[in-house]
Formats: C-alpha cells, structure tokens, sequence
C-alpha cells in the first residue's frame, strides 16, 4: 500500500523501510533544505517524524470524513492539560511501523534510540490530571471512538528541574524552541475570544428582553492539531491546541516610533494568555491571567465545535444528541454560562430551552476532595473579566436556589453551602457548585474517592441529584505504559498468550497460569533484572550516580506534596541507615531507594522536603558502611519520558497518602501492570488494585479512611508516636538536630514543626510503624524470590481493569450516550 500523496516532494506513503529511507531524504532536502550529509540530528529527527505524519494524513483525513459522513456523535475532551510526552514511539507503536523506522535510520546512519531521544516531552501538564487526559485520547483512538482533545499550545510547558546543592530550581521549559514537527497550524481555523466590556439589554422583536455583550476586547485563538493514532485500526483522532495571537497584525504605516513599541508589547500581552503553564498542582491561586487561559480554552473551543455541528446539522436543540463535552476538572466548567450565553444571546434560544441543551450536553470530573484545589474565582475579577457570564452565572444561582428551596425547605445553612456564589467578604463563584448544578454527570476517579465526594464535599448535591453522580475509576494505557517503555515484557507475554492484551488488557489474567511455569518465570524475573540494569545505566550516564542493581528498586515518582508523603519514605531511609550503623554486621536486604518528583515553585515545605531527601541521600550514598546495602537518590526534572525509563524496572511502588486524600492515581496502576509490588495506604485506586490482584499480592499498610477521621475525632497526637517509637524519633532528632544538614542546623525546623508542634496533619507519625513493619515485609518477600516474581506476576496479570480502554467504555456507556461507537470492528482484534 503505497500511494502518492504529495507530488512536490515526491513523497510516498509506503510501510516499507525502502520508502521511509526515500521520504526521510526527501524531507531533509525538500522540507528542510538540508541534506543527508550536512544534516545534524535535529534535522534528522524532523525529517523521520515528518515522514510518519505522511503515514497518518491520509487516515487522519479519512477519519473525519467517516465522521462527518456517518454524522458520528463527538465527544470533546476538553482539559487545561494534556501530559502527552514524547509522541515518536507512541505513533510508531500503533502504526506498526517501529522496526520498519529503525532500519530505515540505521540504513541511513542513524541510532533510531538517539534520534528518539531528539525530541522534547511535551509537558503540557502538571501530573495525574494532564496525563490522564493523555491516555483517555489513546483509548478513544483505539476504541474508535470520535473523541477529540481540546487544550491550550503552551508555550512553555511544566518547568524543568534543576537540583542546585540539593534544592529545586525551577527553569523554563522551552519545548518549542525549535518547533514542534507534530502540530499543524490551521490559519483557517481561529476565532475570536472576547474579554472585559459590558452586558448591555434590550428587547428583541417578540419583546423579549435580551442582552448583547459589548465593548469587549479580544484576542485569536488559533488551532494547532496534533494527530492521535488509534492502535492499528487506521483511526486518527485530533488533539486542537489553541494559541493565542494578537487580533491583528501592525500597520506599521499608522505608528510613530512611541506607538509601534506600545503596539508591539499589546501584541505580546495578548499572545501571554497561551504563554505558560500553571504549575500549580492542587492549589488554587486564583490569578487572573489564569482566569483568562481557562475561558480562552472554553470559547474557542464551543465556537469551533458549534461551527462543525452547524455544518451538518440543522437544529441545536438536538446537540446533546451529536455532542458530547466531557470537562476535566473544574477548568473548563465556564462552558456551563458560555453555553448558554451562545445559545440565548446569539442563537436566540430562551432560558429554558438553552439549559436543557447546556446540561445535556456538558459533564465535569472532579479530581481531589482537597478544599484547597477547589477553584472560586472571585465575582469582582467575572465581573471585570466576563460581565455577561457572571450576570447568566448570578440567574443559573437563583434558578437553582429556588430547587434548592423546593426540595429541601427552608434550610439556610444548606442554601449557603450549595450555593454558587459563597458569601463574605469577597464573594466568588465555586466552579465544583456550577459544574454539578449546569451538566447531566459529575464523576469521581476511582470507587473511593466517588464515595467521598457523595459523603463529604458534594453530599448536598448528592442528596439532591443522586442520579447526576457516577464512579469513573481512573485508567492508563497499555500501548505506552506496557507495550511501549517495556519491550521486552510485552515481548514475553505476546510469545505466551499472544498480543490481544494490548487492546483487551484483562486478558493478562491467561499469565495467572504461569506462576508454576518455572521456565516462564525465569524469564519474567531476567526481564526486571535487564530493566533495572538499563535504568542503571540511564542513571550512570544522565545523572552519574551508580545504582546497585542487585537491591530493591523502591521507587516513589509523584508530585511532591505533603499528603503523598514522601516524608515517610525519607524517614524510612534515614531510619535503614541508623539501623545499619548500628548493626553493621546484622544481614540487610539491600535497597535502593528512588525519589524523583516536581514541587510547586511557591510551596515552601514540598520543597523543602526535596531538600531533607537530598541531604538523607549524601549521607547515606557518602557513607561506606551503606556500601552494597543502602542507596538513596533524588532524581531531577521527573517527565513522562524518566517514568518510562523508571516504571518497569521498579521492585517495589511507594503508594503511600493519607488514606482520603489521593483521589486515585495513576503511576500506582503503571507500576503493578510493570510487576512491581506496592506498598501502600488503603487510599484512591490502590483500593481496587488490591481487590483486583488479591490481598495477598500487595502490601497494605496504615489508617483507613475511617480510621483517619476516628483518630483525628478522638484527639491525636504527634508527640505520642514519636515518644513511642525509637527508631522514628532518633530520625525526627536527627532532622530537627542538624544531623543531615550540619552547616545549617535549624534548616529542616519547618519539617520537624509540623510533625510535632503542628500535630502532623497528615498522619506521618501516626502510620509510621505500620509502614516500617510493611517494609519487613517487603524485605522478607523479597528474601525468597520465588515468592517474590509469584506476586509481581499476579500484579502484571491482575489489572486489566485499570486499562484506559476500560475506563474509556464507561464514560461512552454512562455519560457520552455513544457506546454504539464501541466495538464497531475498527479495533484491533490481536493478530
Ligand atoms: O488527578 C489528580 C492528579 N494529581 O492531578 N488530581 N488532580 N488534580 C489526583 O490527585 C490523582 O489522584 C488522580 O489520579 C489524577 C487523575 O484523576
């Protein structure tokens, strides 16, 4: 199959390395003006990406053809991130084409590893939310679904990490420094995103009142798609990235010196909206140029969508029969008034009317219960910024106060809670209130986290609209974070039970039968052992620290944020080393522990904590007493790329949060499908990984949910914990003493204040003992190997409930209205 696409450039289409070799030449001289024998790797990498965008035009054209003929019911994915990573291997994966491309660089000179690794993360997220959002559109690629991602071109991405004498230094993240080979801009496609002015009414000629938004300013948004493969089912979806450009370009007749200046900084104030990515993860800020981002994403992309329906259909009142608009997160629920702004002030709709369509079609993700990540933005900053859609926010609060009344009688103190607009001194709209109240579904991540949403923070809501509420448990997919950073497992488990799992991930569970297999096992447990010494050697080069492959791999890789605890590991490791000291000839199970992990640039304690890590780590790691039995390390600037690298060839996964707060997680569900063994709290999706791989086969640890509020009801304290376990207060001595940290003795007060005098909030003193005695555990199992790969085994074979494929089905099924897209023979069947 090979067809002519573009006769310029004489380039061919073809799955065959002889025709990739032609189209990788003819794209350095052609689209790069360079050639083979001048080019550098840059260049290179350009030319090989572009000529796999030749592989995927013509499907990604079809695609939206099939679509647009078929009059396919969309489902727009709309997220102020999306964590995609590397693209390169990803779209290679799922053509089918990886071995076709590395012949064809080696033929002509070039290590396809090396030029792999030419291209940046994109990094347009923060963790769990963005990456999330880039597995689901894998999954509805793969399911064939017509789900398309809407999200913001960030100039820069998630900073880059520097550790500078132990601390974290934030860099920017120039990823499109040299451009992106991936993103085709769309002049065509750019609207207009309207700020500021007034709400001005009149009445229309039925005599209706009516408003018109006017006086605004505005700024382009224009689309840049970026083209997501199905896995082998010549399904290619679109992810559109909005930037931001100025309204119009400089007349530079009209200026005088003074002006144009003026003129070209207005231009770079406007193009600042798509500028850079908050790096703010669960945590309100509450800026305005934030403020702006999340309706820039919501009104290009309503306009867009509503441009395509009205192509092909007459009537909008039958929207929520073609459209589906999945929100992720609060960040987008500006769609509920901007929705409806639309269909009122411009297609003339009543209010009745506008709502229906508005919830029918809109649904919300909630990702946290943690007060402090809900969004309220302030009325004053609406009412300055969008003054029309805080006047339909103020009419939807009064419609639904008035429900509220209804239902519940007169019940202030529910009113005030449930209300959209808070009270007090600076009243603000609560974005969680109005996603609820303006769409047909609110789902939470994983089982537990949608039960504590129904308990604790929307239980108002819950009561009144039960039926609105619905579990979506979080999932990853198998194509990246099996097939595609562990090759030789998946290798292994297509040879034994063939390829299905990669689209039908429960069939893992056929390698429960080959825990007996001893040949079997031989291999799986070589294969841990051959990624551990590859991550070895990619630490050794990118970092220069030597790991000891033969220790556990402990491995911790998360935000860092004090209810994930990293604390805790720290304290374990410092804990290990006080231990060795003492009884240096007592037999130790040899670890290596890493972390590697982000802090928010202004959250003063998770950076300190990358500090404490630090400082534990040139103790342990300076100390030869530690040789061969204790490592600890902290690795810089954590991606999707170093996850990659980490995940298969962990031993054990750190999955250790107060019990409540993580919503679910996902590097918990990337690690057990790698073989790894967690250690971890009863929190979020270890949950159901537990129920899924079997009690036996995970350590479990630490307060429940319950327990948690029990302890905290019945009065805890710190101090007694820490007067009541050596090992953990000689450590918290340590912190507090200087012992890490001799220069600056007092530099880790902060720490060691919360833990005591501020009563440790998140419980680390509290679970402490259960943890060391579960990481005996860990050491005991891992005393008998045999046992050991048995249970890694079942965890591999155990979790295809946590495929994105899974997760995908029940969204199409429970709240997108469009399972018949499902399982429409466009999926790969496993050959
Ligand atoms: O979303 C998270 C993640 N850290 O971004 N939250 N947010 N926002 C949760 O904390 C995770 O538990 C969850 O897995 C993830 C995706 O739902």
């Amino acid at each position: 199959m090979s067809t002519t696409t573009s006769k310029k450039l004489n380039v061919k289409t073809g799955m065959d390395t002889e025709s990739i070799k032609a189209d990788i030449l003819s794209h350095l001289r052609y689209s790069l003006a360079t050639d083979i024998e001048t080019a550098n790797k840059k260049e290179f990498y350009k030319s090989v990406v572009l000529s796999v965008m030749d592989r995927l035009h013509d499907s990604w054209l079809n695609t939206q053809k099939e679509y647009r003929e078929k009059k396919t019911k969309k489902i727009y994915y709309i997220s102020m991130e999306f964590l995609i990573g590397r693209l390169l291997d990803n779209a290679l994966v799922n053509l089918n084409l990886e071995q076709e491309f590395r012949d064809a660089c080696k033929d002509l000179g070039y290590d396809y590893e090396e030029i792999r690794d030419i291209e940046n993360d994109a990094a347009l997220g923060n963790g769990g939310l963005g990456r999330l959002a880039a597995c689901f559109l894998d999954s509805m690629a793969t399911l064939g679904l017509a789900g398309f991602g809407y999200g913001i071109k960030y100039d820069y991405g998630i900073f880059k990490q520097k550790i500078h004498d132990g601390y974290q230094i934030e860099r920017p993240d120039d990823w499109l420094r040299f451009g992106t080979p991936w993103a085709t801009t769309r002049p065509s496609v750019m609207y207009p995103v309207r700020f500021y002015g007034r709400s001005v009414p009149y009445t229309d000629e039925d005599g209706h009142l009516r408003f018109k938004w006017e006086n605004t300013q505005h700024v382009y948004a224009l689309a840049n798609d970026i083209p997501m493969p199905g896995f082998r089912n010549g399904v290619v979806n679109n992810l559109r990235l909005w930037k931001a450009t100025s309204p119009k370009s400089l007349d530079l007749t009209s200026f005088n010196q003074g002006e144009y200046i003026n003129a070209v900084r207005d231009i770079e104030l406007h193009e600042n909206i798509s500028r850079v990515l908050y790096p703010n993860d669960k945590i309100f800020v509450g800026q305005e140029l934030r403020l702006k981002q999340e309706y820039f994403l919501v009104s290009s992309t309503l306009q867009d969508i509503l441009r395509e329906y009205k192509q092909q259909h007459d009537d909008l009142r039958d929207l929520p029969k073609y459209v589906a608009i999945q929100c992720n997160d609060t960040h987008p629920n500006l769609a509920v008034p901007d929705l409806m702004r639309i269909l009122m002030d411009e297609e003339g709709f009543d209010w009745e009317t506008s709502w229906d369509i508005t919830v029918k079609t809109l649904s919300y993700t909630n990702h946290t219960v943690l007060p402090e990540a809900l969004e309220k933005w302030p009325v004053s900053m609406l009412r300055n910024l969008l003054p029309r859609h805080l006047q339909i926010i103020y009419e939807i609060n009064k419609r639904f106060i008035n429900k509220v009344h209804e239902h519940f009688g007169d019940d202030v103190n529910r009113v005030r809670r449930m209300s959209i607009i808070s009270e007090g001194e600076q009243p603000s709209v609560q974005m969680a209130n109005l996603g609820i109240v303006g769409t047909h579904k609110v789902n939470g991540v994983a089982a537990l986290h949608t039960d504590l949403i129904k308990k604790t923070i929307f239980r108002d809501f819950f009561e009144m609209y039960p039926e609105r509420f619905t579990n979506k448990t979080n999932g990853i997919t198998p194509r990246r974070w099996l097939k595609q950073c562990n090759k030789p497992l998946a290798d292994l488990i297509t040879s034994e039970i063939g390829d299905s799992w990669i689209t039908h991930l429960s069939d893992l569970r056929k390698l429960d039968d080959k825990v007996n297999d001893k040949k079997f096992m031989k291999k799986y447990s070589d294969i841990k052992q051959q990624n551990k010494e590859r991550l070895a050697a990619y630490v050794k080069e990118n970092y220069g620290f030597e790991l000891n492959t033969k220790a556990i791999f402990d491995i911790q890789i998360k935000r860092i944020h004090e209810y994930k605890r990293q604390l805790m590991l720290a304290i374990y490791a410092a804990a290990q080393y006080n231990y060795i000291k003492a009884n240096p000839d007592a037999p130790v199970v040899p670890r290596t522990i890493i972390f590697a992990g982000k802090a928010a640039p202004g959250y003063a304690m998770a950076k300190m904590f990358i500090k404490l890590i630090n400082s534990i780590s040139d103790k342990i790691n300076n100390d030869p007493d530690m040789e061969g039995k204790l490592q600890c390390f902290f690795l810089d600037n954590y991606s999707v790329t170093l996850a990659e690298q980490l995940i298969p060839a962990a031993d054990v996964s750190e999955q250790i949060s107060t019990a409540g707060m993580e919503a679910s997680g996902t590097g918990n569900m990337k690690f057990a499908l790698n073989g790894a063994v967690t250690i971890g709290t009863l929190d979020g999706a270890n949950v159901e990984i537990k129920e899924e791989v079997g009690d036996e086969n995970i350590i479990i640890f630490g307060l429940t949910v319950e327990g948690v509020e029990e302890l905290r009801r019945s009065g805890y304290s710190s101090w007694e914990y820490y007067n009541a376990d050596k090992a953990l207060k000689q450590v918290i001595d340590q912190i507090r003493d200087g012992f890490f940290e001799p220069d600056h003795p007092s530099l880790f007060h902060t720490i060691t204040n919360s833990l005591l005098d501020g009563n440790d909030y998140f419980l680390v003193l509290a679970d402490y003992p259960a943890y060391a005695e579960a990481q005996k555990e860990v050491d005991a199992l891992y005393s008998k190997p045999d046992e050991w790969f048995k249970v890694a085994l079942y965890n591999t074979a155990r979790v295809g409930k946590f495929s994105s494929d899974r997760t995908i089905s029940d969204y199409a099924t429970d709240i997108w209205g469009c399972e018949d897209q499902l399982n429409k023979g466009r999926e790969y069947q496993g050959s």
